[in-house]
C-alpha cells in the first residue's frame, strides 16, 4: 500500500523477502527509515544524502517469536533480567498495530500500537496500552515511546530503547559524554566505578550501565560522528558482544562485533510506577552531525 500524493505523506506497507510487513518511510528531503510491525522495529535509518546508520545482522531471525537482531528493538515491561519476568521483555517479539502517518514541515511520524492481549497477559498480568512514534527528517531521527497503564491497578517496569548503530570499526570507534557518569559492569553491580576518561574507547567485550545520565552522547568514528540525546531514560547501557559472546551468537555475523555498537537509553536503576491512566513518556533522539 502506498499513500503518496502533492499533500499526503509518502510510505509504503510492504512485505520483505522474509513476508515480514514493513513500513518505509521517505521523507520530502529524500531521507528514509523502514519499521517492521514485529516490534515496531525500527531496523534502518538512511539520512539525506548519507549511509545507514543502524547496525542489522545479516544472520538476524525473523521468525514471529523472534527478536530482529539490530535496529532499535524495544524492550518492555523488564530491562535484561532485572525481573522475573521474560529477558528483555515480550513488546520486540509481539506484532504492533500501525496507527498511520503525519507529515509536519519537513518531518514524517510513523506510530504504532501494542495494546495487552491474553498473550501479554499471561507473560505480565496488567493491562497497559504501548504507543512508539518514529519521527524521521534532515539528518535527525526521533524514537518515542509512551506507556500507559490502561488498568485497575499500579504497575512497575524497566525497559530501554536498546538501539544498534552501525559504524565502521570498533577499535577505531569512541563514545564522547560519559565522564563523570557513574556505571556498572553488567555481572558485577555490586562495584559502582565514575567514568574518569573523556572518551570511552573499546578493546574488549563491554556491557556497562550507566546510572543517571543527563548529558548527551557523541558516538565518534574517524569520518562519522553521530549525536545521541535522550529524554525520560534516565540510564545508558554500552554493549559490545566482541569476538566470543558474538560468536556464540547464532543470530550475529562472525564480524559483526566490528561493526555494531549499542548505546541504549535506558529505566535500570529505577523502575517506573504508573497509577491507573498514568502514562510515562520517553525518547531517544540521533543526528548525524558528519
Ligand atoms: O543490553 C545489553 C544486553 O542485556 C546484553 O547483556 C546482551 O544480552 C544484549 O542485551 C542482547 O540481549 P538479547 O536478548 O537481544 O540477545
Amino acid at each position: 500500500m502506498t499513500n503518496s500524493s502533492s499533500t499526503a505523506p509518502l510510505y509504503t506497507l510492504e512485505n520483505d523477502s522474509h513476508g515480514l510487513p514493513r513500513i518505509i518511510l521517505t521523507a520530502r528531503d529524500g531521507a528514509c527509515a523502514s519499521i517492521y510491525l514485529h516490534g515496531a522495529h525500527l531496523a534502518s535509518w538512511i539520512p539525506a544524502g548519507a549511509q545507514e546508520q543502524l547496525f542489522l545482522s545479516s544472520v538476524s531471525d525473523f521468525g514471529p517469536d523472534a527478536s530482529i537482531r539490530g535496529g532499535v528493538p524495544v524492550i518492555f515491561p523488564q530491562f535484561c533480567n532485572e525481573g522475573p519476568f521474560l529477558k528483555h521483555g515480550f513488546a520486540r517479539r509481539m506484532d504492533w498495530q500501525f496507527a498511520g502517518v503525519q507529515e509536519k514541515g519537513q518531518e514524517l511520524t510513523a506510530r504504532f500500537e501494542l495494546k495487552h492481549d491474553l498473550k501479554t497477559l499471561a507473560l505480565w498480568p496488567f493491562p497497559f496500552m504501548l504507543t512508539l512514534e518514529v519521527q524521521l527528517g534532515g539528518p535527525q531521527l526521533k524514537v518515542g515511546v509512551q506507556v500507559r497503564n490502561s488498568g485497575p491497578t499500579a504497575f512497575s517496569f524497566t525497559g530501554a530503547l536498546h538501539s544498534y548503530f552501525k559504524i565502521n570499526d570498533i577499535h577505531n570507534t569512541r563514545v564522547d559524554g560519559f565522564k563523570g557518569c557513574r556505571y556498572y559492569e553488567s555481572f558485577d553491580r555490586q562495584n559502582g566505578y565514575v567514568q574518569q576518561d573523556q572518551m570511552l574507547q573499546f578493546n574488549g567485550q563491554i556491557d556497562r550501565f550507566y546510572m543517571g545520565l543527563s548529558n548527551g552522547l557523541c558516538i565518534v568514528e574517524p569520518d562519522h560522528h553521530l549525536d545521541i540525546q535522550m529524554q525520560g531514560f534516565r540510564d545508558a547501557v554500552v554493549w559490545n558482544p566482541w569476538i566470543k559472546q558474538g560468536a556464540e551468537m547464532a543470530d550475529l555475523e562472525t564480524d559483526g562485533y566490528l561493526h555494531m555498537l549499542c548505546i541504549e537509553a535506558a529505566l535500570i536503576e529505577k523502575a517506573v510506577t504508573l497509577a491507573p491512566a498514568e502514562s510515562w513518556n520517553g525518547w531517544q533522539q540521533f543526528t548525524l552531525v558528519k
